[in-house]
């Protein structure tokens, strides 16, 4: 191939390097392989069919490993993979200093919200807020001066003030169903939340060369998701 021989000896290696995604396994996972897709990223079987948990890709160099939303970033900072798809929620509460957020995918988008029982009164003294999300509300409540004891849970935060558990929590809220159903209201609105790419330091160093068409065909692919969507 005389093509190749415009390229170094450095240029040709870097182009085989080999790279993982990882990827955010439940709701995320179905929004993203299209975008993939579109990128020329395919995964070489059904990923939802399947219990792997690392996928080949038409590309020989190219994996995805699906795990759970809240270890892609531990895995990207690390270089466990070289970039991934995570919540916005999930990357604030992690907090990575060793990650990049080059492209907001705009996909699994929702709000992360103080909420409460619809009669609540005003807390009286010092209140008490259940979540998952235990550094964000600390910095959300800390950041008004307001001193809150956090209880930790791991799901279904909802029932929390209705077993008298907490006076608040902090959630993901979507179409506010889910707090409608068990007779809680969105109080105060903490931030808007979509699903980021991240890459990590290292990776983006060192394989820059292979990331960044990635990172363009993948802001391309959301562009025209975003156009198809505005016609409807
Ligand atoms: O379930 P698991 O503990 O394994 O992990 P996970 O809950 O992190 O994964 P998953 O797949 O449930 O969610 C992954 C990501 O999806 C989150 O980190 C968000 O970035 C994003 N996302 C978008 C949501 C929602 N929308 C959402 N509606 N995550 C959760 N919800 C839940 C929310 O927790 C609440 O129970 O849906 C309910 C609220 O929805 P509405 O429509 O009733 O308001
Ligand atoms: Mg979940």
């Amino acid at each position: 191939m005389p093509g190749l021989n415009f390229l170094s000896g450095n240029e040709t290696a870097d182009m085989k390097q080999n790279l993982t995604i990882a990827l955010s396994k439940g709701r995320i996972l179905k929004d993203t392989l299209p975008l993939l897709e579109a990128a020329d990223i395919i995964p070489a079987e059904d990923i939802f069919s399947s219990r792997k948990l690392i996928f080949d890709t038409n590309h020989d160099n190219i994996k995805l490993v699906v795990i759970r939303a809240t270890d892609v970033p531990t895995y990207v900072e690390h270089g466990g993979a070289d970039m991934g798809v995570a919540g916005k929620d999930v990357l604030l509460e992690y907090g990575a200093k060793g990650l990049y957020e080059p492209l907001d995918l705009d996909i699994a988008r929702c709000r992360l919200m103080v909420a409460g029982m619809k009669d609540a009164g005003e807390v009286e003294g010092r209140m008490t807020v259940a979540t998952k999300f235990v550094n964000i509300t600390k910095e959300f409540f800390a950041r008004q001066g307001r001193q809150v004891d956090i209880i930790k849970l791991y799901g279904a935060m909802e029932l929390a003030p209705i077993m008298g558990l907490a006076d608040r929590i902090v959630d993901i809220v979507d179409t506010g169903n889910t707090l409608r159903a068990n007779g809680l209201v969105p109080m105060e609105d903490i931030c808007y939340v979509s699903s980021r790419l991240v890459v990590g330091k290292a990776a983006l160093k060192m394989k820059h060369r292979q990331i960044q068409p990635i990172i363009e065909q993948l802001a391309a692919a959301v562009d025209a998701r975003k156009e198809r969507s505005e016609q409807i």
